[in-house]
């Protein structure tokens, strides 16, 4: 069986990252969060404040607009990447280039206390240690998640 798989247990609280570097950034934020809300069986609990940030990844694209949100969710880890999926089509982010710019970005950084390596969704997502803005915004929302 794996993680993904295991049968679910009420309440979990999980970390979605929100990006966006295209358009009107802040207007796709808000759509995030109100759309995220909307997700069946999860409610946002918290977010961050919104920074700007300098883009990662070396392609060069303008600054990003990041915030993380607190959710708790009685979905899989996979059926919530699949409802951030959605939420990323529905504000018409195209996949062009890896690591390049975006309408709007969702990364599944937090699952409760899982570890998941699978090809298509790996928990803690590995961009963490790297992302100075990611910890930052974490922290931030620590006392939230008790
Ligand atoms: N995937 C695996 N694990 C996860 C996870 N925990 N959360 C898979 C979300 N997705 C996960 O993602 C590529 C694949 O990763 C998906 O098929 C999914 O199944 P994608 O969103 O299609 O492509 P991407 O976003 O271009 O690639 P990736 O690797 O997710 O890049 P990142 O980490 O999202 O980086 N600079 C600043 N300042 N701020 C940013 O937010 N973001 C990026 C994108 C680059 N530079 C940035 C920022
Ligand atoms: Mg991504």
């Amino acid at each position: 069986m794996n993680a993904d798989d295991a049968p679910r247990c009420g309440w979990e609280r999980a970390y979605i990252a929100l990006g966006s570097n295209l358009g009107d950034r802040k207007a796709y934020l808000a759509a995030a969060r109100e759309a995220m809300d909307h997700i069946p069986d999860t409610r946002v609990l918290a977010v961050s404040e919104i920074e700007e940030t300098v883009p990662l990844g070396g392609v060069d694209q303008p600054p990003y607009l990041n915030q993380m949100a607190l959710v708790e969710t009685q979905l899989s880890p996979r059926e919530l990447l699949q409802a951030c999926r959605a939420i990323e089509e529905a504000a018409g982010r195209v996949r062009i280039e890896r690591w390049g710019p975006r309408t709007l970005d969702l990364d599944l950084v937090r699952f409760g206390n899982r570890t998941i390596e699978d090809p298509d969704l790996v928990i803690p997502h590995p961009g963490l240690p790297h992302r100075e803005f990611w910890q930052r915004e974490l922290t931030e929302l620590r006392d939230y998640d008790r």
